[in-house]
């Protein structure tokens, strides 16, 4: 018989991270609504917000809005572009805390991490520790974040959102089916905004409708339906991986006015090429797969992608498959936006094991 051990998941996930980032650097910007993405270009400019700090989000700004609705609804906002090599440093020096502390980590993106505290015997335990990494990150970095800690990832994720900025959430076993209930369909990860559709046509709105529901989403989903109706209650498998390290490198470049010359869209390209490449290279990592994304005239979008036999760090790789992929991709349309993606990334440390404490 196997004893199951119940495990204390910790979710960390920095407040505003580009936005923070710039504030701690330019105090001045303390207090004001701080837009990071595109040149709004006194409202007429294109592309899109990356994030915005939390006064500017009273106004409705936020991520992924069109930079041009951003400025209507907050013209008197400090508008930055991003400085992704900064935020790299910063995310590698707040990604460093949480492995120090020995316990297997995850990162998921470039801000956000998971810890397995399972070892540290205990909730209270756990809360310490949660308490003495807001306390080092700040010291280190003078910025917040918030955390989650619970169950399971699912329920340190939605905890960790909870509360926010510099919250912690703490939500035992027990707890996890009644924290939850209240909350709308859309806070379970993977839940878009297609399916919160599906859900709210068949009545279900809360997560607590889930937890009721298992014999409709069986009707619509099949065997989903017992997936989702267990991430409702707080249950999920799946495991912290234990390594650090982002899952890709991307970049992307909105043209201000959509092109298809192709000297214009290879000269774009190659400063893709660079950026990630830098990107890579400062990480330490190898990469095995090259994706280009095309967004054309219209908002019709394709990727496509390549992978290498063995990992690679060589920009001469990158740039021979980025423009082959990109050339594939040429259509008779106009091209509004092109991105590249290095995956399936090979960490420096990778083949050694972490140890539990
Ligand atoms: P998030 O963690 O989603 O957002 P955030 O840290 O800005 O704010 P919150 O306090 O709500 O967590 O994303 C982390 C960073 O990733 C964010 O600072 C900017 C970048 N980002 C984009 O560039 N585009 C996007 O659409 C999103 C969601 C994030
Ligand atoms: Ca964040």
């Amino acid at each position: 018989m196997t004893v199951e051990t119940k495990r204390i998941i910790l979710h960390l996930d920095m407040d505003s991270f580009y936005a923070s980032v710039e504030v701690q650097r330019r105090p001045d910007l303390a207090g004001k609504p701080v837009i990071i993405g595109a040149d709004p270009k006194g409202g007429r400019g294109r592309g899109v917000v990356a994030t915005a700090s939390y006064e500017a989000r009273k106004y409705g700004v936020h991520s992924a809005m069109p930079i041009s609705k951003a400025y209507a609804l907050c013209p008197g906002g400090v508008y930055l572009p991003p400085d992704f090599p900064r935020y790299a440093q910063v995310s590698s020096e707040v990604m460093a805390v949480l492995r120090e502390t020995g316990f297997p980590s995850e990162q998921v993106s470039i801000d956000e991490s998971f810890l397995d505290l399972t070892a540290t015997g205990g909730y209270r335990q756990a809360e310490t520790l949660a308490r003495g990494l807001k306390t080092k990150i700040r010291a280190l970095t003078g910025l917040t974040c918030s955390i989650g800690i619970g169950p399971s990832k699912v329920v340190a994720k939605i905890a960790s959102d909870y509360r926010k900025p510099d919250g912690l959430t703490i939500v035992p076993d027990e707890e996890a089916a009644a924290f939850l209930a209240p909350l709308p369909v859309w806070k379970i990860p993977g839940i878009g905004p297609k399916t919160g559709k599906e859900l709210g046509a068949a009545g279900m709105r809360t997560i607590g409708d889930l937890q009721a529901g298992l014999e409709v989403l069986l009707g619509r989903f099949g065997r989903g339906g017992t997936a989702l109706h267990r991430l409702a209650l707080g249950i999920d498998e799946s495991e912290v991986a234990g390594r650090g390290g982002p899952r890709s490198i991307s970049r992307e470049t909105t043209f201000g006015e959509d092109t298809d010359d192709p000297e214009a869209l290879a000269a774009t390209m190659e400063g893709l090429i660079r950026d990630v490449h830098r990107n890579l290279t400062e990480e330490k990592y190898r990469f095995r797969t090259v994706t280009v994304k095309v967004r054309y005239t219209g908002f019709m979008t394709k990727t496509k992608a390549h992978s290498v036999q063995h990992y690679s760090d060589d920009i001469r790789t990158i740039r021979t498959l980025a423009h082959a992929l990109l050339r594939d991709l040429l259509a008779e349309r106009k091209i509004r936006l092109i991105g590249l993606r290095l995956s399936d990334l090979e960490a420096p440390d990778q083949g050694q094991t972490t140890l539990g404490i």
